[in-house]
């Protein structure tokens, strides 16, 4: 987001370098995204070979959910091959490729700080502690374009009533996997390693927050923030951190990877907001990832009847 420009991404970059995919997973993707069309390019022979890349994504039962948006989903083939991970790549296209091989299994995330109960989870405790749904979100990039992603999670607020923050708790800080073996990302100073973000206590156990296992129906693909990230959908989509291994409840705003990098640019809140000029850019329109005009940006993503009132009396140009 330092790097680049205003993105202002014409859809022919948005081509999906498919040579560089997990082929496994682009097959599991295509099965459920796309009826088919994007195993097309391959032949028989080649879906079926033995694959040496990481094990396929499994599927999630998971029910439908009222929060759903039906707008036109995003391919699969663009949701995992145009990502931002900059533990693999600021490269909107490296982490497919760099992502191959991580390591989720086994995965941690140990939860602590202001609760009552501090709890180490593993992959398979913290999937367990509620019933999974589908939720069909738009993710909002702050350099520009726009996807709607049919994510599989469950509402952060069933992890919150578990632990059962105490009185002090204010705000919840999460915490990526800091692992310069596996991320080539950090091992040079492009962001201060680990990322993190925050979110508000209210933000947090707002239904809308969803902490995130799955897409298109399967396990997150690697470049997606798996095994577990949190989406937040009326914020810029660097709020929603990915491959989290704590989380904490703490009593005052938690320091964001983005913040402590440019604070002018990026602010705790980091609601979407049309009125609102990036320093360097306008952010009143996108492009959805897929078409060729460019939309409108809505207040809060679009999401304003849920979460507006959280934000009464709050000045958003100031807690932008
Ligand atoms: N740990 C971590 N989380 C992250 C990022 C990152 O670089 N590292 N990028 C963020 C940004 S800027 C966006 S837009 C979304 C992109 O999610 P996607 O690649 O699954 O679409 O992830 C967010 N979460
Ligand atoms: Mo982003």
């Amino acid at each position: 987001m330092l790097i680049k420009k205003p993105a202002d991404i014409p859809s022919s970059e948005i081509t999906p370098k498919s040579v560089y995919m997990n082929r496994r997973q682009f097959i599991t993707g295509a099965t459920v995204a796309a009826g088919g069309a994007l195993a097309a390019a391959y032949t028989v022979s080649e879906l079926t070979e033995p694959s040496t890349a990481a094990e396929a994504n499994t599927k999630l039962s998971a029910v439908k959910s009222k929060y759903d948006t039906d707008e036109k989903q995003t391919p699969y083939k663009d949701i995992t091959n145009y990502n931002n991970f900059y533990e693999f790549s600021t490269d909107k296209y490296g982490p497919a490729e760099l992502a191959r091989n991580f390591r989720t299994n086994p995965w941690q995330v140990k939860v602590g700080g202001a609760v009552g109960q501090k709890k180490t989870y593993d992959l398979d405790s913290l999937m367990k502690l509620a019933t999974l749904e589908d939720r069909i979100y738009r993710l909002r990039c702050v350099e520009g374009w726009s996807m709607v992603i049919p994510w599989v999670g469950f509402p952060f607020s069933n992890l919150i009533n578990q632990v059962q923050p105490t009185s002090k708790a204010k705000y919840v800080m999460f915490t990526t996997l800091w692992d310069p073996g596996q991320f080539p990302g950090q091992r040079a100073q492009v962001l201060d390693w680990p990322y993190t973000e925050g979110l508000r206590m209210d933000e947090a156990m707002h239904p809308l927050t969803l902490l995130t296992f799955g897409l298109y129906g399967e396990t997150l693909p690697n470049q997606d923030g798996a095994p577990v990230r949190i989406v937040v959908p009326w914020k810029y989509g660097f709020k929603s951190i990915k491959s989290i291994v704590k989380i904490d409840f703490v009593g005052s705003e938690p320091p964001t990877a983005w913040n402590k990098a440019t604070p002018n640019e990026y602010g705790f809140y980091s609601n979407v907001n049309p009125n609102v000029d990036h320093p360097r850019w306008s952010q009143a329109t996108e492009r959805r990832i897929g078409e060729f005009l460019k939309r409108k940006t809505l207040m809060f993503n679009g999401y304003g009847d849920q979460v507006a009132s959280m934000y009464n009396g709050m000045d958003l140009k100031k807690y932008y």
